[in-house]
């Protein structure tokens, strides 16, 4: 939606458009505020041809067709794809490139991210370098791979780190114009940060997590403003078929509606939570870009509309401890992923980062008492105290 300049600057239409954006009534005979579900698979088209809107599923359906409007309204993007789970957006993005390619990675990304890039991709003959996206030096000489794709998180998972997204943007297009820029928005959601506005080519998201929130759908999506990109990426959504279901797509786009309610809350009560357990004597360090003594806090302030929901910490003690505080905590769950209304904990190492080399953890700062915490929706004091029980209990 247009952004009326009378109403000055940080006026924005974002949850307008995530209540209203691809879901026009007029679209349905009956008019049904909500879209009804449309789980046939095939659609009786008026001629012998494949070019109907919806002629077959796996190419296009009413619900996926609802929610790519609107998140690529969400996104400022021209157009989004759906597909089956972030993972799934990955791997078709990667089918852009070709045998032979070059991907530079940055070294601090999701550990399916790694493992994709590093055990799967290379099957297909492309290889990917991984590198400290916040060494711009170091960055700008991993280029001479002259890599097809780069790609990196903007807050990374799961040691909080920012990247300067303007800087890499700039040292990347300067020295390699032509690769393409992919960020996974995943720990941001467009509510924090657009980077399309930041130059980038593609945003991937795990919808699997904040966009969705409520954890009960796994789904991913590419967005561009790039007419060509965007005409392959469709191609490959329809020819590699890894898409969500409708239902899906139905529950995802009811999940937009409250997108910015609840990352607004989300971001209120990390910070509540960082700030107890900066000061809880048994952390070591806690990471949020919303504390003073984050490495990056002024960046963070610069480009993120709020600092997120998810907080990490190093505890004082050892791994074995480390598992038995998680395992001691009541309200919040032990889990893995993120971005549900429920709080979730996770030990990076063990866990969601388990299949990354030793090196590539210890590089990037995933030790066994680097712990990781979705912080929910819930009372932040109340998941403070479940904190601070479940600390003493496997420490004192
Ligand atoms: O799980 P899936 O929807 O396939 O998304 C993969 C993915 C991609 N990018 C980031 C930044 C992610 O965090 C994820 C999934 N992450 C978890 C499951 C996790 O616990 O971190």
């Amino acid at each position: 939606m247009e952004q009326p300049e009378e109403f000055g600057e940080g006026f924005d239409s974002f949850s307008t458009d995530a209540i209203h954006t691809g879901v026009d009534p007029m679209q349905w005979s009956h008019r049904a505020v909500v879209p009804p579900i449309t789980l046939a698979t095939t659609f009786q088209i008026a001629e012998p041809t494949r070019g109907a809107r919806f002629y077959y599923s796996r190419g296009n359906n009413p619900n996926r067709s609802c929610l790519e409007e609107c998140l690529a309204a969400l996104e400022g993007a021209k157009s989004a794809y759906c597909f089956a789970s972030g993972m799934a957006a990955t791997m078709t993005a990667t089918h852009l490139l070709t045998s032979g390619d070059n991907v530079l990675c940055s070294a601090d990304v999701y550990g399916g991210v790694f493992r994709y890039f590093k055990y799967c991709a290379v099957k297909m003959g492309i290889s990917t370098t991984f590198v400290d996206f916040l060494d711009l030096a170091k960055l700008e000489a991993a280029l001479d791979c002259k890599p097809k794709m780069v790609w990196f998180e903007v807050v990374t998972n799961p040691t909080l780190k920012i990247t300067d997204i303007e800087a890499v943007v700039a040292v990347v297009r300067k020295k390699v114009p032509d690769a393409l820029i992919c960020v996974d928005n995943t720990f941001l959601t467009p509510y924090l940060l657009r980077p399309l506005d930041l130059g980038v080519d593609i945003v991937m998201h795990s919808i699997t997590k904040y966009m969705n929130g409520h954890s009960d759908v796994l789904m991913g999506s590419l967005a561009t403003n790039d007419a060509n990109i965007a005409q392959q990426i469709k191609f490959f959504q329809m020819a590699l078929g890894a898409v969500p279901s409708p239902f899906d797509c139905f529950m995802v786009q009811r999940g937009l509606k409250t997108l910015a309610i609840r990352l607004r809350e989300h971001c209120s009560n990390a910070k509540v939570v960082a700030e107890y357990l900066e000061n809880h004597p048994l952390i070591d360090k806690v990471l949020y870009p919303g504390l003073a003594s984050h490495s990056q806090y002024g960046l963070a302030k610069r480009i993120l509309r709020d600092n997120g929901g998810m907080v990490s910490f190093y505890v004082k003690g050892s791994g074995e401890q480390t598992k038995t505080f998680l395992k001691n905590l009541k309200i919040i769950s032990l889990g893995f992923s993120l971005g549900g209304y429920e709080s979730l904990a996770e030990l990076p190492c063990t866990m969601t980062h388990s299949m990354m080399t030793d090196e590539a953890r210890d590089a990037i700062g995933i030790t066994n008492t680097l712990v990781r915490l979705s912080v929910g929706l819930e009372n932040p004091t109340d998941l403070s105290r479940d904190l601070d029980s479940a600390l003493k209990t496997a420490i004192l």
